[in-house]
């Protein structure tokens, strides 16, 4: 399917290690269950919104529809609203007479005046994805990064495609450290991002993508200067990201 993404930049640091959030608009009309995979697959979840969200994105002039999905739904267990990445719901926006409707477990939001709705989810509208990544500010070797990814629930970050690299770009201009790890890694004979994702996007430097890098230039990182992925020797101390799983 041939599917168009706007992309809109809104950077919100929302944690004491540098974490950066940004919503994607996808104009395709997909059901409730559909758009979440969508998102799974390109970005994190459906997008988890603030009341400032909620205004900012009713704004987006992209938007011709009268709804658009979030990412609250609500828990068939214990009906329950929560973020379609497992937390409780945060905002309480509803329109008059809106979430109470059993059957409907799916929330769109009114963009004539940004309220939420709940909806059946067989519902086809467009929708908000997420992306999150995270800079954490300690020099640590690529496999102490590793470790602290993996110890908090993500992984070293696969800047896989071109929306994740443009945040990483962005994000980077707060690194303490020049090159900031990600989780490229060259085994046997390819490099590979360890946390998934393919390599159809490259943003290698000019020595980039060696097909045998020396033994001591087997861990990728990004030139926050260059804005380009480097092999680099896994012992050096840098700033890392950590992301979500790649699909
Ligand atoms: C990491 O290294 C950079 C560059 O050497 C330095 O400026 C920064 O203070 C170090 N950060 C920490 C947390 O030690
Ligand atoms: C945000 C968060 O959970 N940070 C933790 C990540 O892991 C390191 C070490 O494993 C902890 O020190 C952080 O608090």
């Amino acid at each position: 399917m041939e599917t168009f993404v706007t992309v809109l930049l809104f950077l919100s640091l929302f944690g004491l290690n540098s974490s950066y959030r940004k919503h994607i608009y996808v104009k395709d009309k997909m059901d409730g269950n559909d758009a979440q995979e969508y998102c799974r697959k390109n970005y994190d979840y459906l997008s988890t919104v603030t009341s400032q969200d909620l205004q900012t994105f009713c704004q987006n002039s992209e938007i011709k529809e009268d709804f658009f999905y979030c990412g609250l739904q609500r828990d068939v267990q214990n009906s329950q609203w929560k973020w379609s990445d497992g937390t409780p719901a945060t905002i309480n926006e509803w329109d008059v007479n809106q979430g109470t409707e059993t059957g409907e477990n799916c929330v769109a939001v009114k963009k004539s005046n940004a309220k939420l709705h709940d909806f059946d989810c067989n519902e086809k509208l467009p929708f908000y994805c997420m992306l999150d990544l995270e800079l954490v500010l300690e020099n640590k070797t690529w496999e102490e990064a590793l470790d602290y990814c993996t110890q908090n629930n993500t992984g070293l970050a696969s800047l896989s495609t071109s929306t994740i690299m443009e945040l990483a770009v962005n994000v980077a201009t707060e690194a303490q450290t020049v090159n900031i790890w990600t989780g490229l890694r060259f085994l046997v004979a390819h490099w590979f991002w360890v946390n998934g994702g393919d390599f159809g996007y490259k943003a290698w430097s000019e020595e980039g993508e060696l097909q045998c890098p020396a033994m001591n230039q087997r861990c990728g990182s990004l030139d926050r200067d260059r804005k380009v992925w480097n092999p680099q020797n896994c012992q050096e101390r840098l700033n890392f990201f950590c992301s979500h799983r790649r699909k």
